[in-house]
Order: structure tokens, then C-alpha cells, then sequence
């Protein structure tokens, strides 16, 4: 008797599982449709190589799209600076690449990370990120 329910509730459980499965398959093929017709902007890979001299920024604007992947170079030309930027995690000294995803639209700030003389303040940049 024990074995029969058994069987019985095992029955009823795949029974069950087997409409849930078929639930599911059917609201994927529905939310696919929407996702198709927007497809994500971006994705290309920005490479961009940023003198440094005293005291500013060969590239003080750099623009990208959400989704893009940044590769950023500093180059210092004349002085010893820095480029960081805390908001993306980059913190460059001369010769270093850093390799950004830029996931979020929004305007990233850099700045120079060595105190490099009477301009440092004024050596600061901007990644805009649309
Ligand atoms: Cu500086």
C-alpha cells in the first residue's frame, strides 16, 4: 500500500514537472522576440595612446559607446606624469596600458597621480562614455 502512493506522488510529481518544463520553453520563445530587435550598442575595442607633457593631456576628451572596450596608453613626452582614474580603476604611469570595459554611460574624470611641478592640477581628461 505504502509503495503504491509512492508510486503514485512520484507519477504525480513528474507529471508536474513536465508542465512547468513545457511552460518554461514556451515563454522563452516569446521573450526572445523583444531582445532581437534591440541589439546591444558598442562592443568594439578603442585603442588610444595619451601623450603627457607639462602639463596637460594630448587627449584631454575621449569619447566611447557603452559596451566598448578601452585600451589606454600614457606616453609622457616631456615631464613624469600619471593617469588615473578612480571611477575605472585605471592607474597609469608612463608605458603602462590599462584595459577598460566600459559598461555604464557616464563621464569619467582623470587626473595626473604625480605631483609634477606648477601645472598639476591643471593636467586633468575626461572619458565620456555614451
Ligand atoms: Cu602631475
Amino acid at each position: 500500500m505504502k509503495l503504491t502512493i509512492a508510486k503514485l506522488c512520484l507519477f504525480a510529481l513528474i507529471a508536474l514537472l513536465g508542465l512547468s518544463a513545457c511552460g518554461k520553453s514556451s515563454n522563452n520563445t516569446n521573450n526572445n522576440a523583444p531582445s532581437n530587435q534591440t541589439p546591444a550598442a558598442g562592443g568594439a575595442t578603442k585603442e588610444i595612446t595619451v601623450n603627457a607633457v607639462d602639463w596637460s593631456y594630448s587627449e584631454p576628451e575621449i569619447k566611447a559607446n557603452v559596451g566598448d572596450t578601452l585600451k589606454i596608453t600614457l606616453h609622457n613626452e616631456k615631464g613624469v606624469h600619471g593617469l588615473q582614474s578612480e571611477d575605472l580603476g585605471v592607474d597609469l604611469k608612463d608605458g603602462e596600458t590599462a584595459t577598460v570595459k566600459l559598461d555604464k554611460a557616464g563621464t569619467y574624470e582623470f587626473h595626473c597621480n604625480i605631483q609634477c611641478g606648477q601645472g598639476h592640477d591643471n593636467m586633468v581628461g575626461q572619458i565620456i562614455v555614451q
